[in-house]
């Protein structure tokens, strides 16, 4: 428990935090700077050749890559790794410290910022909050049964930029999706995948069209289901086994290679790893130990650029 109790003195700020703690969240749109170097281009009138214009051109190199954190219920904390190596580049606190909380991480807002927010299973209510910082909630509602053991997850449904919420009931295995941040019933609900067999689900851009869909992970098996539609059907885009195998292990989504696809990984909480399948079309692999090993914690993954 030492190290995280000194992340626990950190938090409240019992002495200075070191440089590698004191990462300032930028509140700037990480696409500001692509516009503005889009609005400065000046297009030749008339190029004598292609390669002269000096235009800019948004590559796929340049879109915002995913990072992997860790939420620790007991705490409230979110511990967001940097993008750039394995430090814990971002810590902050949300919530009210209850053990059932899981973390959740995404744009709800359409700023292309990442943000936070929390499920609490017991009451059935989503809590989010704009950005990485301090502060309170921006949004706060309920949403779908209560204390069924329904599972959380997070996607642009629709592909305008904001993300929204949804629920997995694994007793029927059926997906309960919405874009608002009112509650209600859901806007888009369909059956997918094998009831009641420990399958966790997921959410991503699988095939980079802009709208997010849904998939399932086997933890035993290591199996991946990917679909690229919301509605019922028994019918996968993409079948794979990817990372290590174990009932303990937890699927984590996200754009590791800023590819502008989601690809997937796998944390593996005895051993404090993950394994991050680098592209969406498979490929390398990237292992890397993160946080420390034996307190439980759920793992997510947030763009921050
Ligand atoms: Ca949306
Ligand atoms: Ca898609």
């Amino acid at each position: 428990m030492g190290w995280f109790s000194k992340l626990l003195d950190k938090l409240r700020g019992d002495r200075p935090p070191p440089d590698a703690l004191a990462e300032p969240v930028v509140e700037e749109s990480p696409f500001q700077a692509l516009i503005e170097a889009e609005a400065d281009a000046q297009p030749a009138a008339e190029p004598e050749s292609p390669e002269e214009v000096d235009a800019f051109q948004f590559g796929p190199q340049r879109m915002p890559r995913s990072t992997v954190g860790l939420f620790y219920p007991g705490g409230g904390i979110f511990l967001i790794r940097h993008p750039e190596d394995n430090r814990a580049g971002l810590i902050c606190q949300f919530g009210s410290g209850h053990e059932g909380l899981r973390p959740l991480a995404g744009d709800w807002n359409g700023d292309g910022l990442h943000g936070i927010g929390l499920y609490e299973p017991d009451s059935g209510g989503f809590v989010l909050r704009n950005n990485m910082g301090g502060g309170g909630s921006d949004h706060q509602f309920q949403f779908g049964s209560a204390g069924e053991g329904w599972l959380p997850l997070i996607g642009d449904w629709d592909g305008d930029g904001i993300y929204g919420v949804g629920l997995y009931n694994p007793a029927n295995s059926a997906f309960y999706l919405t874009n608002s941040f009112e509650g209600g019933d859901a806007q888009i609900a369909f059956l997918f995948g094998p009831p009641n067999e420990g399958w966790v689900p997921m959410a991503g851009d699988w095939d980079g069209d802009g709208v997010h869909s849904t998939g399932l992970y086997n933890p035993a098996r290591g199996l991946f289901l990917l679909r690229n539609r919301l509605c019922d059907g028994w019918d996968v885009d993409e079948e794979f086994s990817f990372g290590p195998t174990g009932e303990g292990m937890q699927p984590v989504t996200g754009d590791w290679e800023g590819s502008g696809r989601t690809s997937v990984g796998v944390y593996d909480p005895e051993e404090g790893e993950f394994h991050l399948r680098l592209t969406a079309d498979g490929g390398s692999a990237k292992v890397f130990s993160f946080g420390p090993k034996g307190i439980p914690a759920w793992p997510f993954s947030v763009i921050w650029v």
